[in-house]
């Protein structure tokens, strides 16, 4: 029945026409595609039942699926800022301070690894110039530094330790460059930053994901540099054709916020602002690349049936979920005190990866080059609560036979034992096919009678759930979970249910 040689080998990829796909669409109309797709355009006299049902069928590409696998990630924020006690530098700062006195890239990868997260992103170049890495471009890096006698690569050496420990590697490069003079002198900057780029991306190996933040700023000739996007993802495309590029790129958005907290329903597939739909490459493998504009990420909704109602082109975007550990991004010996608890950081676990997108939490370095006792107190806390709660399901999770069939509501059932008690409910939609659950709700149910404990918008990834205890009696041998979908963008495919009991 599916025939996709190439799944997710092409942007374009016909995969299945499964039989039954629309009997549990909410849509009157019929569907105007029957082909998984990394966007749609909605035409005019698309009703909204046909552009949510188009939504539906809007699916990740192989590196998106991949980077949202990873589910928790790491940020390290650590550069000249650090040792200046400063957020933003100016770019006049010397090299001569920039001089960890312990540095151990294998420390911070072991913290953050048995936290359970993935993948660690580097600060390679941050607004202040200075670069981690021994560049060609700019004398304003490492080798000017007195650090290991102007001979240490920091990329080098968070990269290899990634590698060691299994993590994936990610570089943040901060095109707002306020030491660089052709900042501001568009064609000469860019490609400036373009080189900058072909040496982080060929001298590292494999690199996940490419981290642009849109900060832009004045040059020192008083002129706004324009940045040539897309000649920047071209680099990317290039050289790491696995990467997925953040922020001022198509591939993964910012949440919107700063505070670890995702949105209640949060869509992956939304609209796009385009800045000239003629150029959509739709044979490409990233075919909204030339066109793409960074639109406001920030709306509390952005994926509903009333946000892409009047959506020109509609898009597999996922959300990356960013928050310090700490009140600032870099390393301030002033804030040990204010390092989050580990319940904090679950609770923001919980909203983050709980709520269909990635968590990114950023955990600095300090002046040592190592990740603080104060943060690695905290992460160790985390870790333990987490694996305490998911290692053991109370129930599940089941993946098997997942996919629910006949009219909505359809529902899903997962076996009780006799005395269950649990809090935690972990849902996940297999996003191979698209997101497409609107609402759900969940019961428990002894024999024919069902009582709600819970109900929620959006599942998508991942859809972690806390609510009061539930309790299934000692001697009680027919309790089950039931879950009812009661809308969905056509046929939904749950891929996992667990029930959990959340650990302290
Ligand atoms: C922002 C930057 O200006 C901050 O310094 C930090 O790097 C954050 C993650 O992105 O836009």
């Amino acid at each position: 029945m599916h025939t996709r040689p190439s799944l997710f080998t092409s942007a374009f990829v016909i995969t299945l026409a499964l039989p039954g796909l629309w009997a549990m669409s909410q849509s009157a109309s019929a569907p105007t595609a029957s082909v998984h797709t990394r966007y749609v355009s909605v035409v005019p006299g698309d009703g909204i039942d046909a552009i949510a049902a188009k939504a539906g069928l809007v699916v990740p590409s192989a590196n998106q699926l991949a980077w949202q696998r990873r589910e928790f990630i790491a940020f390290a924020h650590f550069g000249m800022n650090t040792f200046t006690d400063r957020e933003w530098g100016d770019g006049k700062e010397s090299p001569a301070l920039f001089n960890p006195t312990d540095f151990d890239a294998r420390q911070w990868v072991r913290v953050l690894k048995d936290t359970g997260m993935k993948m660690l992103i580097v600060t390679a170049k941050h607004h202040d110039g200075f670069c981690l890495w021994p560049t060609g471009t700019t004398t304003h890096s490492v080798k000017s530094s007195p650090w290991r006698n102007g001979e240490g690569d920091v990329v080098a050496e968070v990269s290899r330790a990634c590698r060691e420990a299994g993590l994936a590697f990610g570089v943040y490069v901060s095109p707002w460059d306020r030491h660089e003079p052709s900042y501001g002198d568009s064609p000469r900057y860019n490609e400036f930053f373009r080189t900058q780029l072909r040496e982080l991306l060929t001298r590292y190996g494999d690199i996940a994901e490419v981290w642009f933040d849109g900060a832009n700023g004045e040059g020192p000739n008083g002129k706004r540099q324009v940045y040539d996007w897309p000649s920047y993802y071209r680099v990317v495309r290039e050289l790491q054709p696995n990467a997925v590029i953040f922020g001022m790129a198509p591939d993964v958005r910012w949440v919107g916020t700063e505070s670890g907290y995702g949105r209640e329903t949060e869509w992956s597939v939304i609209p796009l602002t385009l800045r000239d739909a003629a150029a959509i490459r739709p044979g490409s493998l990233h075919p909204l690349d030339d066109a793409f504009m960074p639109g406001d990420l920030t709306a509390a909704d952005l994926g509903s049936r009333d946000a892409i109602r009047a959506a020109p082109v509609l898009a597999w975007y996922p959300a990356e979920t960013d928050v310090s550990i700490r009140p600032g991004w870099f390393y301030h010996a002033a804030q040990d005190a204010k390092v989050k608890t580990p319940e904090k950081l679950v609770d923001i676990y919980f909203s983050s990866v709980g709520r269909n997108g990635v968590l990114l939490l950023n955990v600095p370095p300090d002046t040592r080059g190592r990740v603080s006792g104060a943060d690695a107190a905290s992460l160790a806390g985390m870790g333990a609560i987490l694996e305490r709660t998911f290692t053991r399901a109370v129930a599940g999770p089941s993946a098997k036979g997942m996919s629910p069939v006949g009219a909505l509501p359809a529902t899903l059932e997962l076996s009780l034992a006799s005395d269950s008690v649990f809090d935690v409910a972990m849902l996940q939609e297999d996003i191979r096919h698209g997101q497409r659950i609107e609402a759900f709700r969940l019961d428990t149910c002894i024999g024919d009678r069902c009582i709600e404990f819970a109900r929620g918008t959006t599942i998508g990834y991942k859809r972690l759930l806390r609510f009061p205890e539930v309790r299934i009696a000692a001697g009680e041998a027919r309790g089950r979970v039931r879950l009812t979908i009661e809308q969905s963008r056509g046929r939904p495919v749950v891929s996992a249910i667990g029930v959990y009991k959340m650990a302290q």
